[in-house]
């Protein structure tokens, strides 16, 4: 049975997208992108996601009301941001909180940065530059059971990750096509202090039932952008958006950083062009938070973050979710 609030909008006096959820102390927060609402068109290079800042929302659990906690975090705060916050993710390390998110730099150009505070909700204290060697969107972290600290990032199209193949960034990279090999997610590993990569980033592998390299053609499971990572019975899963063909999907490893094996899909196309997720155990139950566009009737740039429940069998095998069924 579904609860009263599950796959309903969670906050409806902002536009809220890309939610990262987390239990920290007992407490769910969700950290969402802050869409923004304006007329200008769509297009291909994103630049209709412009998002200013950021605000944590929180729930006390499941049932109760979602909080929006107010400004954690401004484009005017951050030295070397020029535009464009996008999705962000939060960590919890030695006591300290810290939300780590992509934007623009003063070259229209990707980065990843990270700001701290002591509480989950903010404000968050930027540190003075973008974290050197980082590029492209989406930032998922994970803590793991060693306590190391591992980055999964990058996205297709307007999240430039095709212009950084030659390791340098080019405008007008070509981007893999037909029977070229996709490009997977990017992989780093974090420094306690959290303000630095300790290992040079790599691009990780999504392998098909035969052990191939997925293909740039196989826009149904290709890796697009939006990466998450969780753990379940001792097993890696990076979950992920194939975005021109809308569905989250899954594959699965034996170590943080591959080579996974690609094994279904979480979700079906939700109404939006974008679709984009994190996976969290709450009380021992699992739940996909996501957005979709019922808030703003449809319009791609205006969006709310919901969440629903995820059945994971006891194989790590999670059941394909229809939104709207
Ligand atoms: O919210 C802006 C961008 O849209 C995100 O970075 C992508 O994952 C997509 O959801």
């Amino acid at each position: 049975m579904k609860r009263a609030n599950e796959r309903k909008p969670l906050i409806r006096t902002i536009y809220t997208a890309d939610p990262s959820a987390h239990v920290f102390d007992g407490k769910i927060y969700i950290y969402p992108s802050h869409d923004f609402a304006h007329d200008c068109p769509d297009d291909d290079n994103g630049d209709q996601y412009i998002m200013k800042d950021y605000h944590v929302l929180s729930m006390e659990d499941l049932d109760s009301e979602c909080v929006d906690n107010g400004l954690a975090l401004s484009e005017d705060d951050v030295p070397w941001v020029s535009r464009q916050m996008w999705a962000p993710d939060c960590v919890k390390v030695d006591g300290k909180f810290y939300l780590v998110f992509p934007a623009k730099d003063h070259d229209g150009i990707f980065r990843i940065g990270v700001a701290v505070s002591d509480s989950p909700t903010g404000p968050f204290v930027p540190q003075k530059d973008y974290i050197q060697g980082s590029y492209s969107i989406d930032p998922a972290v994970l803590v793991d059971d060693d306590e190391r600290i591992y980055c999964y990032y990058g996205g297709l199209w307007g999240g430039q990750l095709e212009m950084w193949q030659s390791g340098s960034f080019d405008e007008n990279a070509h981007r893999p096509e037909g029977d070229e090999d996709a490009l997977g997610p990017m992989f780093a590993e974090f420094n306690r202090e959290m303000n630095a990569f300790i290992t040079e980033p790599k691009h990780l592998e999504i392998l098909d039932e035969n052990g191939q390299k997925l293909k740039a053609k196989d826009e149904d499971r290709r890796y697009f952008e939006g990466p998450w990572m969780h753990k379940y019975n001792g097993k890696y899963y990076l979950s992920y958006s194939t975005g021109t063909t809308h569905y989250l999907c899954y594959a699965e490893g034996d170590r943080p950083d591959g080579p996974f094996t690609y094994k279904g899909r979480i979700m079906e196309p939700v109404l939006g062009w974008t679709t984009h997720h994190s996976i969290v155990e709450i009380a021992g139950e699992w739940y996909l938070f996501y957005h979709d566009c019922e808030l703003s009737g449809g319009i791609t740039h205006e969006r709310c973050v919901k969440y629903t429940t995820l059945q994971i069998a006891k194989d790590g095998t999670i059941e394909t979710i229809h939104p709207y069924e």
